[in-house]
């Protein structure tokens, strides 16, 4: 039969030896020697049912004590123990971040020219404060059409050149984005000015020769500002220029041309000079068209709820497939999509080529 005193004792000796506990194995043992189903304390604990009610009344309220007590111990020293271990483990774990990569798995898979280019792109854009935004690849006619101020009479309506899907339930007819201005569009409905985005991805058109695919990229471009103008859109054109041909003394010719959703509107060369089958970047007397741009029409800017006497702003569309074979010197564009190992081995990119602004964007 033990007094309040033994039970000091019991409990003074159980802590010491928790406190020391040198590890968790150590302090397991400890916690089931004392609070196990045959732990000491478990045992006194059992002893209860053999006292008399007084007797019970003392040391039930100072066992379930010792029992709490020792649990808050048990708990606090195994915390600390954790902590300990994990601190050792940082402190012997290193990784040395500046050892070459080892390739191995990581060499066989590759980039494709087109996914390279995009980053690229956005490289570049995201260095003169521009965000990449994203649209569906399937549009409705208001998107793709209506609100890019293109009149159903507009060739790109026709059956030709459109991929039309067949009509709804509704009536209502989805078409395959023929261009990602739909992304720009959306992007005005749901933000307000000032708006700085380039809108990547895949656009579609019923066309198939040597220099068309059925499917093909594009990155736009879209600026809205209360005070923008053409010398904006020629500065940021040319400072794109520069970056991604990596040329610092690049020509360039803006062409007057027409698009329903500019006004006005540029068609736009590069200085370039053609040596045999190669064509030279920033040399030479010839010219090549690589994109075309405008100032936002000021209808596009109504449809979307603003006002073209507040806010107005330039946009651009690039060829995404045609600038990776000029930049990269891939000669036939239905190879891009062929998928063919060999293809892919030659012209595309090791993973760990990201191309970034500091480091160089080609390999
Ligand atoms: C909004 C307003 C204006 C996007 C533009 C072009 C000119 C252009 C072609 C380049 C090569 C398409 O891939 S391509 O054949 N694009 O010439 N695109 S201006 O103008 C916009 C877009 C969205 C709301």
């Amino acid at each position: 039969m033990s007094d309040l005193n033994s039970i000091d004792a019991l409990e003074a000796e159980i802590a010491a030896a928790v406190s020391v506990a040198p590890d968790l194995a150590a302090l397991e043992e400890l916690r089931v020697s004392a609070l196990g189903k045959k732990g000491r304390v478990s045992l006194l604990m059992r002893g209860l049912g053999q006292m008399s009610a007084t007797e019970r009344q003392q040391m039930g309220p100072r066992l379930n004590g010792l029992k709490s007590s020792l649990s808050d111990a048990i708990a606090s020293r195994k915390q600390a123990l954790e902590y300990a271990e994990l601190e050792q483990r940082l402190a012997n774990e290193t990784l040395d971040m500046t050892r070459p990569v080892r390739l191995g798995p990581l060499d066989t898979g590759r980039v494709h020219p087109v996914s390279q280019v995009m980053e690229e792109l956005a490289a570049i854009f995201a260095d003169m404060g521009f965000s990449v935004a994203e649209g569906p690849d399937i549009e409705d006619d208001h998107h793709n059409f209506e609100a890019l101020n293109i009149p159903a009479s507009h060739p790109a309506r026709q059956m030709m050149d459109t991929f039309y899907l067949p009509p709804r339930d509704d009536g209502t007819t989805m078409v395959l984005r023929t261009h990602t201005s739909p992304v720009q569009i959306r992007t005005m409905l749901a933000q307000k000015p000032p708006i700085r985005i380039i809108a990547p991805g895949r656009t579609y058109r019923s066309d198939s020769d040597q220099t068309h695919t059925p499917m093909f990229h594009q990155v736009e471009g879209l600026v809205i500002d209360t005070e923008t103008h053409m010398g904006h859109l020629k500065g940021c054109l040319e400072e794109f220029c520069k970056a991604f041909f990596e040329i610092d003394a690049i020509k360039m010719r803006f062409r007057p041309s027409h698009f329903p959703f500019t006004e006005p509107s540029a068609e736009v060369d590069i200085g370039c000079a053609r040596v045999g089958n190669e064509m030279r970047i920033g040399e030479g007397d010839d010219w090549l068209e690589i994109l075309g741009c405008g100032m936002v029409h000021p209808q596009v800017l109504r449809n979307v709820g603003y006002d073209p006497d507040e806010v107005q702003g330039f946009a651009f569309g690039i060829g995404i497939d045609r600038l990776a074979m000029l930049k990269y010197g891939m000669p036939d564009l239905r190879a891009f999509f062929d998928g063919d190992l060999r293809w892919m081995k030659h012209y595309g990119f090791r993973c760990l080529d990201v191309p970034t602004l500091a480091g160089g964007l080609s390999p």
